[in-house]
């Protein structure tokens, strides 16, 4: 992968610096800047190997910040950064991942109390010196102690949307590795679990030795771990990769086991244990002749290994897609012949969360709708935000905008062949209700959702009925991104998943899964109790910009891992019937 993540973070650690010195606006730049650049298709190194020129192609990248990355790609460090961090030498990253700590307080809390990292911060709030900071107080004192715990956790673990490129990459650059005869991504990244502790991967291969050559030698890794015939690791991009590597006849078995999860794993062999079948990473044995003391792993007679379907089948089960390999009755279900048919990336035939530069995204409507258009949608939604707590400065629509941009969309939809829908963004109060929109505009348009965008993080304690008010309000056809969580930034609002799936089933208000890799929200567990209730989903990508449309390949897997059968997503359906569930 490129260095794109590598350059975004360097470019908000900047802002973050800057904001601490109350410099004004320039921090949003740069945010918004590093955003663009993390989704930015293309490398921004080979962009910045063409000169500054090259770099402002990147939307919301200007001179200055173009100029700083090409500083940063050619030199390795950014002067005036460098200059930020003299004067704040804070790890600033880590001390705002708490949630309520920004980077004005951490700049409050170095000045009076010297603190500069997390263990720092955490000492200084269990002595109770937090409190008597000005400005500060028992309450702030004790949410930073509640939030410590979720920053530290976060630090370990990496989104799936950082990893899962990587280890396509790492795939496809051993598939043409001479001595590799089969390669697949395994562990968590393969499940598509919403973060990833590391990449793994898996090789079948006669020479182990020059399979791990060839990755420790690749011009994309950053630093060998570990180098042998059987299991090398190396760190690219900031993530560590585990390559194992195994003769061809039991890449299947080895594949089954390091794919995962650990609980799934234990819950198939205690299943093979009662035929009288031993699963292991090299393969199916049966053990029933086999006298109790026998030495060794490969032990009875040999029944499968060669591939995953075939140690499936020698315990008699079918093979079961990796998402749903989390123990949450996946065996079971195979057993009974229960598991279900999910949902794929081709059944999904539309999009109905996106944005525009009528709110807080780049483009222009007939941009998104054209962009929509080349990704092989049949139809999307425009659903820029309405006004409301939460929305970001003044980039929220009043009712006059709305009955406003009614216009830009029917010029627009004449440009594409794609049927499209008017929606809303709207926003849930603290106690449930959708304001600054009125009940009339709502029932003028096509679709409403209506999403957290205040009262966030899981400080409000428990916020069931703030949901459940949003999902049974009569305007509202989705609820937007339920738990209002950032993956690793902020955690999820607390709430009764049976309560919201049961609201939901009952209301035909549909839950949204947000594809977008920093959200995944709703998430595996959740939807798996909505499906069960009946509930309907959809599958969105909230796209603030063409890139963005390919989120919903990580939405559509998440909806895997949550049991989603084509049946169960809204956005399986043809327009027309999606316009029959809207109505
Ligand atoms: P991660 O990396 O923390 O996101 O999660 P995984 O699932 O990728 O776990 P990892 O990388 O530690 O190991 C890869 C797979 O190997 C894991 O999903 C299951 C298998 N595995 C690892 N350790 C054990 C173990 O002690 N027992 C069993 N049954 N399987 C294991
Ligand atoms: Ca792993
Ligand atoms: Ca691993
Ligand atoms: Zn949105």
């Amino acid at each position: 992968m490129s260095r794109n993540t590598e350059v975004a973070s360097v470019l908000e650690e900047y802002a973050d610096l800057l904001e601490a010195q109350d410099v004004d606006y320039k921090p949003n730049t740069y945010r918004r800047a590093a955003s663009n650049i993390r989704d930015y298709p293309d490398a921004v190194e080979d962009l910045a190997a063409e000169g500054a020129d090259a770099v402002q192609q990147i939307d919301a990248v200007g001179e200055s910040i173009a100029s700083k990355v090409v500083e940063y790609i050619e030199t390795g460090e950014i002067e005036e950064l460098a200059a930020e961090r003299e004067k704040l030498p804070v790890d600033i990253e880590q001390l705002t991942a708490v949630e309520g700590v920004g980077p004005k307080t951490v700049k409050q809390l170095y000045d009076a109390l010297g603190v500069q990292t997390l263990d720092d911060l955490e000492e200084v709030a269990r002595a109770g010196d937090v409190q008597d900071v000005e400005g500060f107080g028992p309450k702030t004192e004790q949410n930073i102690l509640d939030h410590i715990e979720f920053a530290r956790a976060a630090q370990e673990r990496e989104l799936l949307g950082d990893g899962r490129p990587v280890a396509e990459d790492v795939r496809s650059f051993l598939a043409d590795v001479d001595e590799v005869d089969r390669v697949e991504v395994a562990g968590s990244t393969r499940r598509w679990r919403e973060t990833i502790g590391d990449v793994d991967v898996l090789a079948a291969s006669d020479a182990g030795e020059a399979v791990g050559e060839a990755l420790v030698n690749w011009d994309r890794v950053d630093e060998t771990l570990d180098l042998g015939p059987t299991k090398t690791s190396v760190r690219m991009n900031d993530l560590r990769v585990d390559l194992r590597v195994v003769v061809d006849e039991e890449f299947g078995a080895a594949l089954q086991y390091f794919t995962g999860n650990k609980d799934h794993n234990i819950t198939l062999r205690n299943h093979a244990i009662e035929q009288g079948k031993k699963v292991n990473e090299y393969g199916v044995f049966d053990v029933s002749d086999v006298a109790g003391d026998a030495e060794g792993q490969r032990v009875g007679e040999r029944l499968a290994g060669e591939t995953e379907e075939g140690v499936y089948d020698a315990v008699g089960l079918p093979w079961m897609p990796p998402e749903l390999r989390e123990d949450r009755g996946e065996v079971e279900a195979a057993i009974s012949g229960d598991l279900p048919d999910l949902v794929e990336r081709p059944d999904v035939r539309g999009d109905l969360h996106t944005h525009t530069n009528w709110s807080d995204a780049e483009l222009s409507v007939r941009d998104m709708l054209e962009a929509a258009e080349s990704v092989g949608h049949d139809y999307v939604a425009i659903t820029d935000h309405a006004d409301g707590p939460g929305v970001f400065g003044d980039t929220g629509l009043s009712d006059a905008d709305i009955r406003e941009q009614v216009d830009e969309l029917e010029a627009a939809r004449d440009a594409v062949d794609i049927d499209v829908f008017h929606g809303i963004e709207v926003n849930i109060t603290e106690d449930g209700d959708v304001v600054e929109t009125s009940d009339d505009l709502l029932a003028d348009l096509d679709v409403v959702i209506a999403s957290p965008h205040s009262g966030l993080g899981e400080s409000g304690g428990d916020q069931t009925e703030r949901l459940v008010a949003a999902i049974e309000h009569p305007g509202v056809d989705v609820l937007g991104h339920p738990s209002g969580r950032l993956i690793n930034d902020r955690p999820a609002m607390q709430f009764d998943p049976d309560a919201l799936a049961a609201a939901a089933a009952d209301a035909g208000t549909a839950l949204e899964i947000n594809s977008n890799p920093h959200r995944l929200d709703l998430w595996g567990s959740v939807v798996q109790t909505a499906v069960d209730a009946g509930a309907t989903i959809a599958v969105n990508t909230d796209a603030h910009s063409a890139s963005e449309y390919e989120y919903i390949e990580y939405g559509v897997h998440t909806a895997r891992r949550g049991w989603a059968e084509a049946g169960d997503v809204l956005n399986t359906r043809d327009a027309d019937g999606v316009r029959e569930f809207l109505e």
